[in-house]
């Protein structure tokens, strides 16, 4: 009798322990950060909408009123980003009774750049082909429907579909019918579309003998083809343009300027309110700092670009790598517009397969004082315009696994509102991404989950930072940029990590001191002196503007190869740390999500272990020194990574065996004599 009563007490206890384990809710990370929250529709139809030409065109303002929830604003699509902030503000837990929500965007243009060719394929794409589909006979309407829904849930408002490496064929009269069929889906969700265009168009399409800016055949030319994109597309945006940079000609071809080439577009597309955004991305062979030469091509033109021409500055001055400072641009151009031109898609920061949340990184070099008009010009308020390569494709969920899409939504978060925090933009999209299990309260989802969840993203680009390319260490890269080839010194020296890393058996780094480059005397001062002194730059920018010897000592006491080793080891140890924390989370994640994002952070460690052990064992070719004591020796002896390169698939993308290690072959480079 007593026997029986145990056994159902334990079963009673079995069966509670079972009801109040949490369960997963089924989701396969495809709705992206709109998978949490009520449909959009279901909100719209719950307020009342009011069209307020009061208000700013893009702004919204939601608010209780007489019983009833609005949302008024200045346009349709200020009504869209008024909903959208609604359903957020509801996941959130901030849309309780007498919720008062006013905002506008901070910048009027706030883009995706597609680096999609027409192909399909994608350059830097780590997601799939082309999410366009150009060589399919149709559009994929439903995809880019929930295309237009992700963007205008964060107010992106411009796409420019196609790579900036453009085929000229953009401009037939076949593509830009079908430009007008994606721009047509797009337009419904407050999106306007663009194109980049290649410089040589007018010659490969149509047979002229010039592509000279002031060229008046070559002038017509392009207010012909203008004429003939705005009868197809009303509405649409502008030309993005790469010219005279990495093979692509432009108007220095023919003795002119990039303002003379980016006015004769802005002429062409002024009648029909369109833009021209001439990318800064230029280096000539020439010049000794590749980091100087934007600077050096684009401040004498100053003030020498038409209005409706916008020049497009990515974040660093070399080329988004994990950490860069500012490019001196922003800091420099006074009478020119400027637009930002961040990457979303990871192509230095481990593709689709490491997680590295770059809110952190965008809010750096946003918040950062260029002191262009004195002490408090951070970069945000020199700019008016905002762009990031997608990180997009066919993929299902968009963009290669769950953790990429957070790049994605904080790239539009900031390009609404610069101001906002990283750290607030991951724990939204953590909210809103992942379903909170059933049988989970509220206050356990947020100390079991979402604390550790935002934790390991925030910490994230650092721990990339760390075991890549740490103590402003760049471009280490080798073949796809995926892993590490310091000892690569073939061919144009500026793609070449030995340009940029300088080791020698005296020391190590760029000097862009006064005494070397001088690239410190593109910022403004305080700056310009600040990074000129060892005393005063900042560490983790110290080998990006200055040369040291190996045993220079750094702020901890301990020398620079020292903390070299250490921040390689470092970045292993957090990558360690997320796997940890990753495993303890199974329980609340859908299985496929979770099996998923735990296998790409296998990858990530083992990723990280190669790149430390590229980089350390060949520095200690060149140095002779020993690993710090409380560093753990290397696994792979450089004689097997050196001069070696991940095995890549047709697209790019690096091959693991099944144990998730990457497969290093071939030698691709014949050793130096
Ligand atoms: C689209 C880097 C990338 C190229 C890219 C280029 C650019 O060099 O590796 O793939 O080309 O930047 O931004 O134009």
């Amino acid at each position: 009798m007593q026997k029986s009563i145990f056994l159902t007490v334990l079963a009673g206890a079995a069966l509670l322990a079972a009801c109040s384990r949490p369960v997963p809710v089924a989701q396969d990370g495809t709705d992206l950060w709109l998978a949490a929250g009520r449909p959009y529709a279901d909100v719209l139809a719950s307020v009342e909408t009011t069209i307020d030409p009061a208000l700013p065109a893009e702004g919204y303002h939601i608010y209780d009123a007489d019983g009833q929830r609005h949302v008024a604003a200045g346009s349709e699509a200020g009504l869209r980003y008024g909903v959208y902030a609604l359903q957020r503000a509801e996941v959130l837990g901030a849309a309780g009774p007498g919720i008062d929500i006013q905002e506008q965007p901070y910048y009027d243009l706030r883009l995706l750049n597609h680096w999609d060719n027409l192909d399909d394929t994608v350059e830097r794409g780590y997601a799939g082909e082309s999410m366009w589909e150009w060589t399919s006979p149709t559009v994929p309407e439903a995809r880019i429907r929930h295309y237009g829904e992700l963007c205008a849930s964060v107010g992106i408002n411009g796409a420019v579909l196609n790579n900036v490496n453009s085929n000229p064929l953009i401009l037939d009269a076949e593509h830009i019918a079908r430009v007008a069929k994606i721009a047509d889906i797009l337009r419904e969700y407050g999106i306007k579309t663009y194109i980049s265009i290649k410089w040589t168009s007018p010659i490969a399409l149509s047979g002229l003998k010039s592509g000279d800016p002031l060229n008046p055949k070559v002038r017509q030319w392009w207010k012909d083809k203008a004429a003939e994109i705005y009868r197809a597309i009303p509405d649409f945006g502008g030309f993005l343009v790469k010219a005279n940079s990495e093979g692509q000609a432009g108007p220095q071809d023919y003795g002119r300027t990039h303002a003379d080439g980016a006015n004769m577009l802005g002429e062409a597309l002024a009648p029909y309110g369109g833009i021209v955004m001439w990318r800064a991305f230029v280096y000539s062979p020439t010049s000794p700092d590749r980091a100087n030469q934007a600077v050096e091509e684009f401040l004498p033109l100053d003030g020498k670009f038409a209005d409706n021409v916008i020049v497009q500055i990515k974040n660093g001055p070399v080329d988004f790598q994990p950490r860069e400072p500012f490019s001196p641009l922003f800091g420099k151009l006074k009478d020119t517009k400027m637009m930002m031109e961040f990457q979303v898609t990871q192509e230095y920061l481990g593709f689709s397969n490491h997680l590295a949340y770059l809110g952190t990184m965008w809010e750096e070099c946003l918040t950062s004082d260029t002191y262009r008009d004195g002490p408090g010009t951070p970069v945000s308020k020199t700019i008016s315009a905002i762009a990031g390569v997608a990180n997009t494709g066919q993929d299902p969920n968009f963009c290669g696994y769950v953790f990429a899409q957070a790049n994605w939504y904080a790239y539009g978060r900031l390009a609404w509102n610069p101001e906002l925090n990283a750290e607030t933009i991951a724990d939204e999209w953590i909210r809103q991404t992942f379903l909170k299990p059933a049988g989970m309260t509220d206050k356990a989802f947020e100390s079991k989950f979402i604390e550790p969840v935002r934790g390991i993203l925030m910490a994230s680009r650092e721990a990339v930072v760390n075991y890549e390319m740490p103590v402003g260490l760049h471009h280490l890269f080798g073949g796809t940029h995926y892993g590490p080839a310091p000892w690569d010194r073939l061919g144009r020296p500026d793609w070449t990590p030995a340009y940029y890393h300088q080791a020698d058996s005296a020391g190590i780094g760029f000097d862009r001191t006064r005494s070397g480059s001088d690239n410190v005397d593109q910022y403004n001062e305080p700056l310009a002196s600040e990074y000129n002194e060892l005393a005063t730059c900042p560490e983790n920018l110290l080998l990006w503007f200055h040369h040291v010897p190996w045993d220079y000592k750094l702020a901890s006491g301990r020398t620079a190869w020292d903390e070299i080793c250490l921040h390689y080891d470092a970045g292993i140890k957090q990558v360690e740390a997320f796997r940890q924390t990753w495993a303890g989370l199974k329980p609340y994640v859908a299985p496929a999500l979770w099996e998923e994002a735990a296998k790409k952070l296998e990858i990530q460690q083992h990723d990280g272990e190669w790149w430390r052990d590229a980089n350390v064992g060949y520095f200690q070719r060149i140095n002779g020194l020993p690993l710090p004591a409380d560093v753990r020796p290397l696994d792979t002896p450089i004689d097997s990574l050196i001069y070696r390169q991940v095995r890549s698939d047709r697209l790019g993308m690096p091959i693991h065996d099944e144990n998730n290690r990457p497969i290093i072959d071939r030698p691709r480079f014949r050793r130096p004599q």
